[in-house]
């Protein structure tokens, strides 16, 4: 899969499930404004977790499209979670600056808590419709944006649940760097 290191920093998709990445210090939940259980990537999150995530959520929801919060990982292998709330396509509008908002606060919030990695679903895809491949385009211009910004965050990777999802990231990837 694609590995880049762009300003000090790797970049890189995999294919592979957000709740199984343990060499990651954060991972990034596509989360429900009221940071519950829910599905898709959430429902795998907060399985792994177990229920003392939802408990910890709890104070801090809900939360707005675009925004992030930070919690612990609980059982999860990880150092923290960060909880972005993407747009609703066709809903919660304009959707191209609220899911830009979502990669944007995360790594300032990785940042803030000196992480040295991240991991990303691909936010807003599944369940909220936004079309994967102009919700990628975002994503790493976003990403490409942040990075003269970046001190801790050393590492950061997208972990795509399915093969053809992954290869639209390595793609939109590589036209934006040529
Ligand atoms: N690991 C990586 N990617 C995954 C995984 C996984 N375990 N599971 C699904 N995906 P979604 P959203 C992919 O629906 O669109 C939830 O129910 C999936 O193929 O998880 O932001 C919440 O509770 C898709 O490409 O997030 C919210 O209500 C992408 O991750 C709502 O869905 C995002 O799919 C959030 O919707």
């Amino acid at each position: 899969m694609t590995k880049r290191n762009l300003q000090g920093v790797t970049l890189e998709c995999v294919q592979g499930d957000i709740a199984r990445q343990p060499d990651m210090d954060a991972i990034v939940n596509a989360a429900n404004a009221e940071l519950r259980m829910g599905g898709g990537v959430a429902g795998a999150i907060h399985r792994g977790a177990g229920p003392e995530l939802e408990r910890e959520c709890q104070p801090l929801a809900p939360i707005q499209p675009g925004q992030a919060v930070i919690t612990g990982a609980h059982n999860l292998p990880n150092r923290s979670v960060v909880h972005c709330l993407g747009p609703v396509y066709g809903v919660d509008e304009p959707a191209e600056p609220l899911l830009a908002a979502c990669y944007r606060n995360a790594l300032e919030l990785a940042e803030q808590n000196e992480l040295g990695s991240i991991a990303f679903p691909a936010i807003s895809t599944g369940a909220f419709g936004y079309p994967l491949e102009a919700a990628t385009q975002v994503a790493f211009k976003t990403v490409l944006e942040m990075l003269p910004q970046l001190s801790s965050v050393k590492h950061i990777r997208f972990v795509l649940f399915q093969k053809a999802d992954a290869r639209v990231h390595e793609e939109v990837l590589e036209r934006l760097l040529d």
